[in-house]
């Protein structure tokens, strides 16, 4: 069990991660029970600030299109509508378990969610300005600026044409059936399903199509895989396979160690991976032994599945985890993927548990 008294610790926290960490926030995993996750408990991450949604906001396409358009919000709104159950998960989640850690949003493994978003088909917005054949790619930008490494700029990601006609892109304004809420985009945001979140633009001001390609710095600068500093590495991309268990049981306050009964705990979580692969298999450990966890049914090509399995708790200390597989048989691994800037852990989730009949 912990230690019941916490001696003061003499020295400050370093003020920019726990400026980063109480300005953004992750879902509580004890949200993990929500197919749906509400709109408050869902993570959030904004690099500057929230800007304002003025009333005349308008989304402007341009670039390289022979029909360049500007539309209000409610225009958008007009045109036909799709909602899609998508699980957002940030590039950055798990890097607060890695060491040396990279300064930044110093995610346990808490920065991921699931919402149903409501919006119109990007593919459809690009049809009507005509995109130029000759364009490779479609940048987006929101209207938070900022300064990263240097550079003053509006945050902006792009994608290659292709993956931005995907069907499934969406440019949203309503999260949970309700409008975006200002944290997360208002009044017009993109999601891009399958992704990694950095791709899925908030605040979405301007779409413009490009035959070169974007070099900004949430592009070029930022989410790269890299395993030493300074390499070119790999983009990120789709979301790696990845599982939450719900911790079982109540926490100690500090540790946020569980603490179970004895007796038959039916462990749940969710399991989920990138570019619309399926999860095939769900495993749960048991102090190192692990069994197949029971699959919820597929619940569509983005949102995360429901797992469960019974344990019967015998009183002790044990380490119970999880761990996933996709249908392109991809698994998560037992540590940390080393990379420079904490990007993609997907490592395996382990709930420390302290089984005893004193609680409960
Ligand atoms: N304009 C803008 N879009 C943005 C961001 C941002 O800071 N500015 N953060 C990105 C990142 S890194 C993630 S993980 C997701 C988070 O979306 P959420 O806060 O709605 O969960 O938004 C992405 N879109
Ligand atoms: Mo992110």
């Amino acid at each position: 069990m912990s230690n019941p008294r916490r001696p003061p610790i003499v020295g400050r926290f370093m003020q920019e991660e726990v400026a980063l960490a109480s300005r953004n926030s992750g879902m509580p995993l004890e949200a993990l029970r929500y197919d749906v996750t509400p709109a408050g408990l869902h993570y959030l991450l904004v690099h500057f600030d929230i800007p304002a949604a003025d009333p005349g906001w308008k989304l402007s396409i341009g670039g390289q299109v022979s029909n360049s358009r500007a539309l209000s919000v409610d225009e958008v709104k007009a045109l036909p509508q799709k909602t899609l159950r998508v699980t957002l998960e940030c590039a950055g989640n798990g890097r607060g378990q890695m060491s040396p850690r990279y300064p930044s949003m110093p995610w346990l493994e808490e920065g991921v969610s699931t919402a149903e978003w409501t919006g119109t088909p990007l593919a459809a917005l690009l049809a009507a300005a005509k995109v130029d054949p000759g364009a490779k790619e479609i940048i987006f930008r929101g209207t938070d600026r900022g300064i990263d490494r240097g550079v003053d700029h509006d945050y902006a990601r792009s994608l290659s044409v292709a993956e931005a006609m995907r069907p499934d892109v969406l440019v949203v304004h309503s999260m949970n059936g309700q409008p975006l809420l200002p944290q997360h985009g208002a009044p017009l945001r993109l999601v891009v399903p399958g992704w990694y979140g950095m791709a899925s633009v908030k605040w979405l001001a301007r779409i413009e199509a490009t035959d070169v390609p974007f070099d900004g710095v949430q592009q070029v600068g930022s989410y790269h895989f890299r395993t030493q500093a300074g390499e070119a590495g790999v983009p990120c991309t789709y979301i790696r396979v990845n599982s939450l268990m719900a911790p079982p049981g109540i926490p100690d306050f500090f540790t946020r160690r569980r603490i179970v009964a004895p007796g038959r705990v039916n462990l749940t979580g969710r399991a989920w991976s990138g570019d619309g692969v399926p999860i095939n298999r769900v495993e749960v450990s048991i102090d190192g032994q692990w069994r197949d966890a029971k699959l919820d049914p597929v619940a569509g090509p983005w949102a995360w599945r429901g797992w469960s399995c019974e344990w019967e708790a015998v009183p002790g200390e044990v380490v119970l985890a999880c761990r996933a597989t996709d249908a392109k048989g991809n698994v998560q691994p037992d540590e940390p993927v080393p990379d420079v800037t904490g990007f993609g852990n997907n490592s395996i989730h382990r709930v420390a548990v302290t089984v005893t009949g004193e609680v409960g």
